[in-house]
């Protein structure tokens, strides 16, 4: 299926794996980018060394394309932002702040560089200093979120820049990504679908609690102190909120997240660890190879637009 950003990043389908903090390691973007989407390791809080060695076990499992995400609050920004270079990666996203400053560098390694924006200002400002694509993500996603759902930024970007917009959040299925297409994107990226994926590395108990997920299931932590997340409902979020509700600090809400990514991916404990998922996590029903959660998802895409067109 040819649009845009296939063109753009030389894949098979328009269909981007988030780059999830501590799931989005290399075995996962190396499955996702075989089955012909686009692999993205994500580097969250990891320094350049972690980073350039993930980079190295990919190129091993995959000779596609595949990218790597920059958490810009990451300490190590800076360092993993020169890795992205030295490690000849083809495609950098970013989030969770304004990667303005690096810009240049990786335009001039020839790296096609897509944000995440979750708002129309940012996605103007990124076009402007020479962003490829923008990836509009709404409020639904996993993980940090902004203000805006996906059925209202989407549109909203597509009309406010003319480079390619991937639409994000609340899309697990070929319906959502059919109706991202509407909205004017010409692609998606899908973090929780692929959380319940065979290949991601992450702990039987996280996948079963998204499997498991209901509409209703996740909390958003952290509003108090500026920084939205997104996870599912547990003993973390219920404690977190109450706290927030007390007017409790913010050193005193760091401590109950502190390395909660951790204890939910690699310990399973899903009474205290971050289980970051989108609200479409109820719509994941069963743990499939990512190669069969592209094909399917494909075809109902190809399903429903070949629908719309008949109609037309
Ligand atoms: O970055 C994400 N999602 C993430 S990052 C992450 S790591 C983390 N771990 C624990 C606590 C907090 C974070 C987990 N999930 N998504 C991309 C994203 N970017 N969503 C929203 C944004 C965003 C929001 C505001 C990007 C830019 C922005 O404004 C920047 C500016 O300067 O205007």
């Amino acid at each position: 299926m040819k649009t845009e950003i296939t063109e753009l990043l030389g894949i098979e389908y328009p269909i981007i794996q988030g780059g999830m903090a501590w799931v989005a390691e290399y075995h996962l973007a190396a499955a996702v980018s075989e089955a012909g989407g686009l692999g993205i390791i994500g580097t969250a809080s990891a320094p350049a060394d972690w980073v350039i060695d993930q980079i190295n076990k990919t190129k091993e499992l995959t000779d596609k394309p595949f990218g790597i995400n920059i958490m810009l609050m990451s300490p190590y920004a800076d360092e993993v932002a020169e890795a992205a270079v030295k490690g000849g990666v083809k495609v950098v996203t970013t989030g969770a702040g304004n990667p303005e400053k690096y810009m240049k560098m990786w335009k001039e390694a020839g790296i096609k560089v897509i944000p995440v924006v979750a708002s129309v200002a940012l996605a103007k400002r990124m076009k402007r200093c020479g962003a490829d694509a923008v990836i509009a993500e709404g409020m639904e996603s996993g993980g940090h979120i902004g203000e805006t759902t996906t059925m209202a930024l989407v549109p909203q970007v597509v009309d406010a820049v003319n480079i390619p917009v991937i639409a994000a959040g609340g899309i697990a299925d070929g319906r959502g990504i059919a109706a991202a297409f509407m909205l004017g994107a010409k692609a998606v990226q899908m973090g929780t679908r692929f959380v319940a994926s065979k290949e991601a590395q992450v702990h039987q108990n996280y996948k079963n609690c998204v499997i498991k997920a209901k509409d209703i299931d996740t909390r958003v932590t952290g509003r108090s102190v500026g920084h939205p997340v997104r996870t599912l409902r547990n003993q973390l979020t219920k404690e977190y909120l109450s706290l927030e509700a007390n007017g409790a600090t913010f050193e005193e809400l760091e401590k109950l997240t502190l390395g909660g990514l951790r204890r939910a991916v690699v310990d399973g404990d899903v009474k205290t660890g971050s289980l970051m998922a989108g609200q479409i996590a109820g719509l994941v029903k069963a743990e499939l190879s990512c190669k069969e959660i592209i094909e399917k998802l494909m075809g109902e895409t190809e399903a429903l637009l070949k629908g719309a067109k008949d109609c037309e």
